[in-house]
């Protein structure tokens, strides 16, 4: 059983594999790699338990035997939503040597989120964790977690992690079948091995794009174009196995997992800290505790740090005195912003920006000042191709603004099962348009100027302008609704919902049906306006830029 997804022409991917970008390994190399100089030493740390190499591929090879019991065939899929956790890599290695592809929800995605996803796969296997089941529960009427004890696990297996430090000495992750009472304590001396990995040039799981077009939607990525991402990463990035690499961001997202994340980490030999979140009090401790010295943020997390340091000064720096490098992408970070990382918090910026269909850009650390705090970097690959074109598709002039559009070894070729939207986002030569507006310095980086994908970036999480609109459509006393991005001097921006009210429903009316939809938190509007109506174009779709220069000017008012 093999998953169908759009795969390289056959020249360009007979090419990649002769160039060697390709190697035709599965991911769980990334690990048995280090399984001969580095197997004791440090994979994971997590919540005062660390992992040896060993140990996480000991684990993985149990729980993959454990999932094979319960008949799951390669080929099959999961559905993962699990916190920043040794468990979670545990389980991404486990599903890869089972040939299950997973998406792995992030943590705060709610109902609404993970029904689509389930729709979308029809999931062999759920996997989630019992600590946000609690938490959920206490907050949310129906989680994936009532789901499945409603409709049950008659076409699916779900399993429950619950991280526990040690029991009698020993480390173990603690796990349950949903449907048995009986709980796998997996603690790494059993020694079956399964190995069912999908091709190298198959779909290895799926990642989520941030999506424009109402529906979430998933990017296939196989084993060969992913590696090819990590390795090459890890080169930009220069990582040895001194690496000790706090992730702070949700490990599911591409940034920390693949640019180079945990997984860059991993292949170097390096040490991967979790943290659960990315507050300057969570993350200054841990960064002293375990000698952190990279991680990557988001730059309203950025911020945060700069300001946390700033206000208290030298305690601050003195806890951040092993930090070499800190990574910020997922959103435009101010050249402000970006000239006091080497001041306040005296360490290195690396910019980072990437899309989880691909293609990744950094700075490079041998860059000069102007380069690190004025762009965002170029193509990783000298086998990337970029065209920046104008709105009649021609190339733009150098240096003149234009809509991004990429293909690669490892861009992807088409979203999951979605040709609709595969017709509108690739062009025939099958370059990907990533829906942002950059231009090219001379030298060949990138500086994003803007987007022209309906999409509202909240400090580094996409929210789908289309998805939230059509939920609040739902309601029958709103005959309209437009969702755009309004400025914010902390998230870069936020959501300003105009609404054209046929009754007289509140704010916190629609604010509260969202909620009851089950939509993930971040996507709920920031602002909510009432209106008589709503700016058009000449074609009568609702004029957007209309109404982000109105929202703009209403703000500085
Ligand atoms: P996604 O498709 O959800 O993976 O989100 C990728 C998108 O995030 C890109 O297409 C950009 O719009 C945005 N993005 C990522 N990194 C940066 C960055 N450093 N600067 C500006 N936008 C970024
Ligand atoms: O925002 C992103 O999706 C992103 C940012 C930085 C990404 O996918 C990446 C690096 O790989």
């Amino acid at each position: 059983m093999t998953i169908k997804f759009t795969q390289w022409p056959e020249q360009l991917a007979a090419d990649y594999v002769k160039k060697g970008y390709w190697n035709h390994q599965p991911l769980t190399h990334i690990i048995d790699g280090q399984l001969t100089d580095n197997r004791h030493k440090t994979a994971i740390i997590c919540n005062n338990r660390s992992f040896s190499y060993q140990k996480i591929n000991a684990l993985s090879d149990q729980l993959a035997a454990e999932i094979a019991v319960k008949g799951i065939p390669a080929g099959s899929t999961a559905l993962v939503q699990l916190p920043n956790s040794a468990e979670f890599y545990v389980v991404y290695f486990a599903l890869l040597k089972c040939g299950i592809a997973a998406v792995n929800a992030l943590f705060n995605h709610s109902s609404h989120e993970l029904n689509a996803f389930a729709k979308q796969l029809n999931p062999a296997l759920y996997i989630l964790s019992t600590e946000h089941a609690l938490l959920e529960n206490k907050k949310q009427q129906s989680t994936l977690l009532e789901n499945l004890a409603q409709h049950g696990t008659d076409n699916c297996e779900a399993l429950l992690v619950s991280p526990i430090s040690t029991v009698n000495g020993n480390e173990l992750v603690d796990m349950q079948w949903f449907d048995e009472q009986a709980v796998l304590l997996l603690n790494g001396t059993r020694e079956e091995k399964i190995n069912r990995q999908t091709a190298a040039d198959q779909v290895a799981f799926f990642q989520l794009s941030g999506g424009s077009t109402g529906t979430p939607k998933l990017i296939p990525r196989t084993h060969n174009d992913y590696y090819y991402s990590i390795r090459q990463s890890a080169v930009v990035c220069e990582l040895s196995s001194d690496c000790i690499y706090l992730c702070a961001l949700p490990a599911p997202h591409n940034f920390t997992l693949s640019s180079p994340g945990a997984l860059g980490v991993f292949f170097a030999g390096g040490t991967v800290v979790t943290a659960p979140d990315p507050s300057p009090t969570t993350c200054f401790a841990l960064i002293k505790q375990h000698k952190v010295n990279m991680t990557s943020l988001v730059p309203p997390a950025l911020h945060l740090w700069i300001n946390a340091v700033s206000d208290a000064q030298n305690c601050k720096t003195e806890q951040l005195a092993s930090l070499n490098m800190i990574q910020v992408g997922g959103s435009k970070l101010s050249t402000t912003i970006a000239e006091k990382v080497s001041d306040v918090l005296g360490c290195k910026l690396q910019q980072v920006f990437g899309m989880a269909e691909g293609l990744v850009n950094y700075t490079h650390l041998t860059d000069n000042q102007w380069h690190i705090t004025h762009t965002q970097g170029k193509p990783m690959s000298p086998c990337d191709q970029i065209k920046i074109l104008d709105e009649a598709g021609n190339p733009v002039k150098q240096g003149e603004v234009g809509a991004l559009w990429t293909r690669g070894p490892y861009t992807f070729r088409g979203y999951y099962n979605a040709p609709i939207a595969n017709s509108r986002a690739f062009d025939k030569e099958g370059f990907y348009c990533s829906g942002d507006l950059v231009k090219q310095t001379e030298t060949g980086y990138l500086i994003v100027m803007g987007r022209n994908k309906d999409q509202i970036n909240r400090g580094g999480e996409k929210i789908d302008a289309q998805e939230v609109e059509e939920l609040m459509l739902q309601l029958s006393s709103i005959s309209d609704v437009a969702l755009v991005a309004m400025e914010d001097p902390v998230l870069g921006e936020r959501s300003c919902a105009y609404i054209i009210n046929k009754s007289d429903i509140k704010a916190r009316d629609v604010r509260r049906f969202l909620r009851e939809q089950g939509v993930a938190a971040y996507k709920i509007p920031d602002r909510i306006t009432f209106v008589e109506t709503l700016p058009k174009t000449a074609v009568g779709k609702i004029d957007k830029r209309a109404l982000r220069e109105f929202t703009s000017l209403q703000l500085t008012e």
